[in-house]
């Protein structure tokens, strides 16, 4: 018998970016666990790879391409070859292309089904690119942290090191589920409490997996971390705790700031806003200015509100003012992505074919319905994505999709809910099918996915569905090469890759990148921005018409501010991930699905039996956007007035069909144009009818 063990790389959009070896026997893979070797993996997955090979063998896979027989939305379809498919798709695309509306009329769609470089961002940016299509701005996650990092800290999403944290005194998971959303960063939290007693502190509305699990839970209320930022900062100042030779090295914009927050941020009007009183604000002041080395783990939590942006930058620029980056795993750490110095301009050649519209992925119901500028989408090509579970304001992302003089290609390994709207399906290869590079975001390893095991019936990996179709459509052969080129010019970026060759890759599997160890970006002060320093105070903010000084914004859909709404829907929803899923990928599989259970919405007991409801009871939770079902479950788990409802499932799944993007909004963030997941005001009531809530999908 043949046995052999290949190391591949979780695929996932997660931080941790894990090494896995999988043992393959006569073609047919075994056996997959986390690489015990690696220094950031440490031989454990998450419960919801461990069970991959479910995935990969599933009788539910996508196998061959499919064509749609009945209504879009209905899931009925009939099999078609691939040479059928791809030249209808080229046809399609030709055809639009040359008519009036232009090829800024086909849209792709997609996010990071996979991270892997390759799969992700390579040849299918290519594509769309020299084919003239709109540009897609990939704006779901991050987007609104990374500009407000960047105007602070400057380009490149430099932070702390995680590899470092164990030494940490005192953590701060701000908006951040770090147990369940980073377990491995987590992990190393709680080494840093075994070793010399670190707390760690979640600052969250909900009181999270990992809230529950820290020393220390601020429940702060939804969308207003600036002000709490700006709170901590006057209570550092007026009591001159803040470290003044770092500030005057490392800072620009320290005066002007510290007479803002002294006059208008006070503990008791910071308290008013943000539902924390005025002794935790400053306990919490003291103890982050005097207690190293201090880690702000930053996350996405905050981002997703209105001011999400601003918050961020606010919240980076406390490290700077208690001096905690001059200590190894101190500081501010958003993403570690900006360490990677992929050639990525190489990789996907913006300068490709003529300039196009970018459409905003957040919008893509109002894309989808004719509410933008320029011309009508009329084709749209969705892979690594499952925008009809996952993009906001569904109902309308929904009624685009329903368009029958729309045509949507979707490439994907599972009937997902996109999947039912399309006219035709691709079958797509999983991780363990295609060879790929990835980076993290979470740690400073590149890894090398080797291949384990042959597609399965006729799936075919992104990359070799854009190289048959730019075959077909004419495009340039050297433009498309195969993949191992392409992980060639890839990995001849910038100086973190010193050393880092495809043959070194290929060999050692995974490869820290070439920095310092530890890795301190900012203990000397020096910056990656225009000045140079940690600008306290942004001419470019200003240039782009922020405000130059960190300052609060409220939520767009704020109970204090907006009381007319609030009138109607009181309860501000988060809807954030659940464990058991990652993103909405898993919420077909029968083992995550058990483990996780039905959707709940967690409440107040007030909120709760004001309302009729009790433990247990399905309830409905609207607004003018639309509605979701889900069962109360009353743990204690938020504070009067907020809502949380973790996903996120797949619509045809669940009863009522829908999930809790029918409530979110097309909003965007007030900088990077990010979405506004959690910036959502509800109302609750007792759903129709308690008895039959089984899903008809
Ligand atoms: N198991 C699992 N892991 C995942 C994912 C998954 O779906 N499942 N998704 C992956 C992806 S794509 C991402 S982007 C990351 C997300 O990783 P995290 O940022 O950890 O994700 P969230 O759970 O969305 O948000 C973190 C916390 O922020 C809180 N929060 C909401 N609003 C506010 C606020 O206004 N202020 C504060 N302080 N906190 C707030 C939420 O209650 C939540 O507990 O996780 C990745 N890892
Ligand atoms: N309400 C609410 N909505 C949210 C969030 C939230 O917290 N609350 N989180 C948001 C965030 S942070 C994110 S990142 C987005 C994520 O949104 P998406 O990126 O859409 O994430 P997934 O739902 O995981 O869907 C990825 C799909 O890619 C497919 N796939 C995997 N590998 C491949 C491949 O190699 N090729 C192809 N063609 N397909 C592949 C998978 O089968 C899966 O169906 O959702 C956002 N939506
Ligand atoms: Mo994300």
């Amino acid at each position: 018998m043949a046995r052999v063990t290949r190391r591949c790389v979780c695929p996932l959009d997660c931080p941790d970016t894990c090494q896995m070896l999988v043992t393959v026997e006569d073609g047919r893979a075994v056996d997959l666990r986390g690489a015990k070797d690696h220094p950031f993996t440490r031989g454990f997955l998450c419960g919801k790879m461990a069970p991959y090979l479910e995935r990969v063998y599933s009788p539910e896979r996508l196998l061959q391409p499919l064509r749609r027989t009945g209504p879009k939305g209905s899931g009925r379809f009939e099999p078609i070859s691939w040479d059928e498919a791809l030249d209808q798709i080229a046809d399609r695309f030709r055809a639009i292309a040359r008519s009036s509306d232009g090829p800024e009329a086909i849209l792709p769609y997609s996010y990071y089904g996979t991270m892997g470089k390759l799969q992700s961002s390579s040849l299918d940016r290519r594509f769309f690119h020299r084919l003239g299509a709109s540009r897609l701005d990939r704006t779901i996650c991050a987007s609104a942290g990374t500009a407000g990092y960047e105007y602070t800290v400057g380009r490149g999403r430099l932070g702390a090191d995680p590899m470092a944290v164990p030494g940490c005194r005192l953590i701060i998971n701000w908006g951040s589920n770090t147990a369940q959303t980073n377990s491995h960063l987590w992990s190393l939290m709680v080494e840093a409490r075994k070793r010399h007693g670190a707390t760690l502190i979640a600052i969250d509305p909900y009181r999270s997996p990992t809230a529950a699990r820290s020393d220390w839970h601020i429940p702060i209320r939804p969308g207003t971390d600036a002000a709490l930022a700006l709170g901590l900062m006057h209570v550092i100042w007026r009591d001159g705790l803040q470290d003044d030779d770092y500030l005057s090295r490392g800072t620009i914009g320290a005066e002007p700031l510290r007479a803002r927050v002294l006059a208008e941020y006070p503990p008791d009007r910071v308290a008013s806003i943000t539902g924390i009183d005025v002794n935790t604000i400053e306990t919490l002041a003291r103890r982050y200015a005097t207690e190293h080395p201090s880690l702000i783990r930053l996350n996405y939590g905050l981002q997703r509100h209105g001011g999400g942006g601003m918050a961020v930058r606010t919240i980076a620029c406390l490290p700077a003012i208690v001096g905690a980056w001059r200590h190894p795993g101190g500081g501010a750490l958003l993403s570690t992505s900006g360490t990677y110095d992929f050639a990525m301009d190489r990789l996907t050649r913006p300068d490709l074919g003529p300039p196009a519209r970018t459409i905003n992925m957040n919008q893509l119901g109002a894309a989808l319905t004719g509410q933008l500028p320029g011309p009508p989408i009329r084709a749209l090509y969705v892979y690594n994505s499952n925008p009809a579970a996952v993009a906001p304001d569904q109902n309308q992302v929904l009624a685009g999709l329903r368009r029958d003089d729309l045509f949507t290609v979707v490439h994907e390994q599972f009937p997902t809910d996109t999947v039912d709207y399309a006219d035709l399906v691709l079958p797509a290869t999983t991780q363990l099918e295609h060879l790929d590079v990835h980076g993290s975001y979470g740690h400073h390893f590149v890894l090398w996915n080797e291949p384990a095991i042959a597609p399965r019936g006729q799936a075919r990996s992104n990359n070799d569905v854009f190289r048959a179709l730019a075959l077909r459509l004419g495009f340039e052969p050297e433009l498309f090469p195969d993949d191992e080129q392409l992980i060639a010019e890839l990995l001849d970026g910038g100086p973190s890759l010193r050393g880092i060759t495809p043959q070194r890759l290929r060999a050692e599997a995974s490869i820290r990148l070439s920095l310092p160890t530890p890795f301190l970006p900012f203990a000397d002060g020096r910056f990656p921005t225009p000045s140079g320093k940690c600008e306290l105070y942004s001419e470019r903010m200003k240039a782009d018409g922020f405000d130059p000084l960190p300052t609060y914004i409220p939520p767009h859909e704020d109970p204090l501010t907006r009381p007319d709404l609030a009138a109607r829907y009181p309860l501000q929803l988060l809807s954030p991930p659940r464990s058991q899923f990652l993103n909405s990928t898993f919420a077909n599989q029968q083992r995550h699905r058990l483990q996780a259970g039905d959707p709940t919405i967690e409440l107040a007991v007030e909120d709760a039996h004001s309302r009729g409801l009790r433990d247990g009871d399905w309830a409905e939770v609207f607004n003018d956007r639309g509605s979701f079902r889900a069962r109360v479950a009353l743990t204690g788990s938020v504070q009067p007035g907020v809502a949380v409802a973790c996903g996120i499932y797949w619509n045809k799944l669940v009863p009522g069909r829908s999930n809790a993007n029918a409530t979110t909004a097309q909003t965007l963030t007030d900088m990077g144009g990010g979405a506004t997941f959690f910036d959502n005001l509800v109302e609750v009531r007792p759903a129709p009818d308690q008895t039959d809530q089984s899903p008809s999908g």
